[in-house]
């Protein structure tokens, strides 16, 4: 190895990068790891390219640190409970601009096989599907966009579970994404912010035990990653939060010959970012899950007010030089926080520090499901955050004196609208308490902001109509195009002249195109390229073995109800049965293919993924459906496999019931890469079908209003009785034609869709999507006339980079600007 100094080891320059030579990675491969050149494995030739990598943009990281602190501008910071980012190297391979480089000097190790290099990276899986993953996102557009920006979360030992099929069965296994080194992190035990408790606490099962008259502190220690903006001009950091004790080791314990419970201390602390609540939409009553939300917003905050003093800032500045971003209730803790920062420490009056926290913090709301709102008890406050609780409290005074004042003798109003819930038992309304102590409430796609505003939390828009506004969701064309799609992201390099990576409405410049015989051939070719890539990925990872040249009909989500993975399923039947009934039915062969985790406490997610595997075990085995419909659900859904599935996919399903889906995020990417929805009106699908053009897409079904309105006499029985395609489909579902092994086991469909009233409306909507499959199927005939509309949705999907979204929460929430590195 040559002992060279680290800046004679530079080879060449290109974009400000100074490329060190392939000693680097060398050294790092041996020296990091203590083996031979020849003898490392890929996981440790894994670990040396992205070790190399980092040392690449230090520099950059560095100076965005330092040019924020001299420019003291106005910094964003997103806090949120969930990063689901998934693997960085190839991410900051792009985003670094860096691929020559790699593809010269680090791949010219001749023991490296690149694509085992990339399989070794686990998914950073910190987070359970849209939310998480739209806090991914942003924060790759904000450092693209040059905002000053830092992302605060927690690092969990493990993250969202590892999904295995048994027997068809969800199978949870534990995701130790950790247990290897990672080579992206920093750790920053320095900057540590201790976490004080007014009781000491156990924890059982998720549960917490306060034990009164002790008091407790924990430990925040920061681990950073580096979040490298398009080009690499700006590197923000995700900085991540790790539980830990201050009193490492009771000596005074440990002496007295207690060995273990002179760690236990340690043992119980580090239970708070042990694991990401695997919850989705579901309640989350677990009071450890109130603890990581005051972990998250305490050693948060104390990190941001450190940073805003130390710059220089009296505190009345504080809304010009911060602005705090609220990633749903989970971290709205912060509003009392901040409070008792600007009450107790900076002692400022309540009414400075209320206007204040106000105009600092602003907030984003998720979901219309009234049972994923959180309410947490008014005791945990009591015996674990008494001094929150007092704030909320007189938060909670005023402001009802202030509805007394414009609504008199409206006790009805002021019951709703309390941050306290009387009733079954006292609790806290984080919803509540998220829009009267921010100065902004956001929805995330049209429709959602107009139920939020209407219908969720009616009484509170009357009160504050200025807070409420829209940012519909977007995602970074880097990750789900650039890096994805290659070959269509060439095509589009070529045909557009570039630009469109950071300016995705630059895409326009195809649609033009795509009528033309060339332009749409080459469309196809990249298609069918997405398309082997996926199968011969799905092969090696999952040993499931799929045609390319049948339509790919992707459904690819977290499993719920509201988001009618069932309403697909019985619609496999109801194709299986007319193939059955007629094996020689003239369609285009098609590959259902399903993937999504169901909550591990969630019983009926877990049923509706076994029913897809049941169905799938006796659908593929039948002749008369051979080479003409195959119904598949992928294990493991991660970010990892969207990336590689959504590229390939023809058919994007986005069928919820109409008023339950907030926006959904995979329709725009599946969008992006030339994917037709088939869609109801919910979420951002309407606002897709607006920029697609409703004939370039599938629209079906009932809409919000018809759904409401219908609630009063929808009867799911009708449509058993009298369509005889949906009763016949249903029968072989209760009649265990897919399941003779396990009689019964789909009772609790039968229950979902029947009995109980079929509350989120699948029958309702059932015949109409069947139709809409017929349309499909009709013209994926065609496929001239397929490429043009695919085409469409490609060149008009500018919309939804998440560019365009955070640009729009810049202006209008924070009044943030790009502040560039030099
Ligand atoms: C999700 C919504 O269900 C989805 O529609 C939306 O696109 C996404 O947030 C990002 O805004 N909600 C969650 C959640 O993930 O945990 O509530």
């Amino acid at each position: 190895m040559p002992a060279t100094e680290p800046d004679q080891l530079t080879r060449y320059e290109c974009n400000g990068f100074k490329f060190p030579d392939r000693d680097y990675y060398d050294r790092h491969v041996v020296f990091d790891h203590v083996v031979s050149l020849g003898t490392a494995t890929q996981r440790e030739r894994f670990e040396a390219v992205s070790r190399t990598l980092r040392d690449l943009l230090t520099q950059r990281w560095i100076k965005t640190a330092e040019t924020h602190d001299r420019a003291n501008p106005k910094q964003v910071y997103y806090l949120s409970m969930e990063f689901l980012i998934g693997r960085s190297l190839m991410n900051n391979i792009i985003n670094l601009d860096v691929e020559q480089f790699v593809r010269d000097d680090l791949r010219s190790d001749p023991r490296q096989d690149w694509k085992e290099v990339l399989e070794q990276e686990p998914d950073a899986g910190l987070g359970n599907g849209g939310l998480g993953r739209l806090a991914a996102c942003f924060i790759d557009s904000l450092a693209t966009l040059q905002i000053p920006a830092i992302g605060y979360g927690l690092r969990y030992d493990y993250g969202i579970f590892r999904q295995e099929l048994s027997n068809g069965y969800q199978v949870e296994q534990p995701d130790p994404w950790l247990t290897r080194p990672d080579p992206w992190e920093v750790s920053r035990p320095g900057e540590s912010v201790t976490v004080p408790l007014a009781s000491a606490f156990e924890v059982h099962a998720g549960q917490i035990t306060v034990q009164r008259g002790k008091s407790m502190s924990l430990l925040g220690v920061p681990f950073d990653r580096p979040v490298v903006g398009y080009g690499g001009q700006t590197v923000n950091t995700l900085r991540l939060w790790q539980a830990a004790t201050p009193d490492v080791f009771d000596f005074g314990e440990f002496s007295g010959g207690d060995f273990f419970g002179a760690v236990s201390n340690r043992v119980l602390a580090e239970s708070i970012t042990r694991v990401l609540y695997p919850d989705d939409s579901t309640p989350r009553g677990q009071s450890l899950r109130f603890l990581q939300e005051y972990f998250l917003v305490r050693c948060s905050l104390a990190d941001i007010i450190a940073r805003f003093r130390k710059r220089g800032n009296d505190w009345s500045a504080l809304p010009d030089k911060v602005a705090v971003q609220l990633n749903d209730t989970h971290p709205a803790m912060a509003v009392p926080e901040l409070m008792r920062i600007l009450l107790d420490i900076a002692h400022l009056g309540w009414n400075e520090a209320w206007n204040l926290t106000t105009r600092t913090l602003a907030y984003t709301n998720h979901t219309l499901l009234p049972e994923a709102l959180e309410k947490w008890p008014v005791g945990l406050f009591e015996s674990l955050l008494p001094r929150h609780l007092e704030i909320i409290y007189e938060i909670n005074r005023r402001f009802l004196d202030d509805v007394r004042a414009k609504h008199p003798g409206d006790e009805e109003k002021l019951a709703r609208v309390s941050l306290i819930e009387e009733s079954p038992a006292r609790r806290v309304r984080m919803a509540n308490l998220a829009i009267v102590g921010t100065h902004s409430t956001n929805g995330v796609a049209a429709i959602h902001t107009d139920l939020l505003r209407s219908k969720t939390v009616a009484d509170l828009a009357d009160l504050f109509p200025g807070r409420f506004n829209n940012k519909t969701n977007g995602v970074t064309p880097r990750r789900w195009l650039q890096l994805a799609n290659p070959d269509l992201a060439k095509m589009l390099t070529d045909a557009t002249g570039g630009g469109w990576v950071t300016d995705l409405p630059r895409l326009k410049g195809i649609d033009s195109l795509a009528t033309d015989a060339g332009f749409q051939k080459k469309f196809l070719a990249a298609k069918r390229g997405a398309k082997v890539r996926f199968v011969d990925w799905i092969k090696a990872t999952a040993g499931i073995e799929l045609d390319p040249d049948t339509l790919f009909d992707v459904q690819i989500k977290r499993i719920h109800e509201y988001k009618r993975q069932l309403l697909n399923a019985v619609q496999c039947v109801v194709w299986y049965n007319r193939l059955r009934a007629n094996p020689k039915l003239d369609v285009p062969p098609r590959t259902v293919l399903v993937a999504g985790k169901a909550a591990p406490a969630y019983h009926l997610a877990k049923v509706i993924i076994k029913l897809f595997t049941s169905i799938a075990g006796v659908v593929n085995t039948d002749p008369a459906t051979r080479g003409k419909l195959r119904v598949e659900f992928l294990p493991n859904y991660s970010c990892t496999l969207a990336e590689h599935l959504i590229p390939a996919a023809d058919v994007s399903e986005q069928i919820s019931t109409a008023g339950y889906e907030a926006s959904g995020t995979s329709n725009m990417k599946f969008m992006m890469n030339g994917a037709l929805t088939v869609g109801t009106r919910d979420g951002a699908n309407i606002e897709i079908a607006e920029e697609a053009g409703e004939e370039n897409c599938f629209m079906f079904g009932l809409t919000a209003e018809q759904v409401l309105a219908s609630r009063g006499w929808y009867a799911p029985y009708w449509h058993y009785e009298n369509e005889p395609e949906t009763g016949a489909a249903l029968d072989l579902i209760f009649n265990n034609h897919f399941n003779p092994d396990e009689p019964g086991i789909f009772e609790p469909v039968r229950e979902t869709l029947l009995t109980k009233g079929d509350y989120y409306m699948h029958l309702a909507d059932l015949g109409a999507y069947v139709r809409t499959q017929e349309a499909v199927a009709a013209l994926y005939r065609d496929t001239s006339a397929w490429a043009k509309k695919a085409i469409h949705n490609v060149a008009r999907s500018g919309k939804f980079s998440s560019d365009r979204t955070i640009t729009q929460y810049a202006d209008e929430i924070w009044g943030a600007k790009p502040c560039p590195v030099e």
